[in-house]
């Protein structure tokens, strides 16, 4: 039994930086991922799928992060072959029972401010605050920068 729990956390201390979930009574957050950013950039984004297993529609309303002087919550749209994006004043409906997604190109959580870099393989800690099942914090594990990542998106906060 000793052994077993030994090796168990062997292998979790080993395990590389793969995006972990976080729940919160009816919410989880599944696969909080980031990108790493440039040395100059000053705002980065966090992706992730939110579910709802609840029979009442949640919303996530704010987040926060220490690694960023403002997070918001924002929303991606091709107006007239540009892809701009803008805050939901709102914030962001988790249906009963169903989810919401936050990925490249649509949905995401705006880190403002970046108060260093985001580096591949770190985890960004932020705190998301949802109408019904109040705060959960996730982490948002940095992946490889890309080849449109978060600057090539998000031109418009520089
Ligand atoms: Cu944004």
């Amino acid at each position: 039994m000793t052994y077993r729990v030994a090796l168990a956390l062997v292998a979790t201390l080993a395990a590389p930086a793969i995006a972990q979930d976080a729940r919160k009574g009816s919410i989880t957050a599944a696969a909080p991922w980031s990108r790493a950013t440039s040395h100059r950039a000053s705002v980065g984004a966090g992706y992730l799928t939110i579910r709802n297993s609840g029979a009442q529609p949640d919303r996530l309303i704010s987040a926060t992060s220490p690694r960023a002087a403002k997070v918001e919550i924002h929303t991606m749209s091709l107006d007239d072959g540009i892809m701009r994006m803008r805050q939901l004043p709102d914030g962001l409906e988790v249906p009963a029972g169903g989810e919401a997604a936050l990925a490249p190109g649509g949905n995401h959580i705006m880190l403002i401010g970046l108060k260093a870099p985001l580096k591949e393989g770190e985890r960004i800690p932020a705190t998301l605050r949802f109408a019904r099942a109040g705060t959960l914090k996730v982490l948002f594990t940095v992946a490889g920068p890309g080849a449109s990542g978060p600057d090539a998106e998000h031109g418009g906060h520089h």
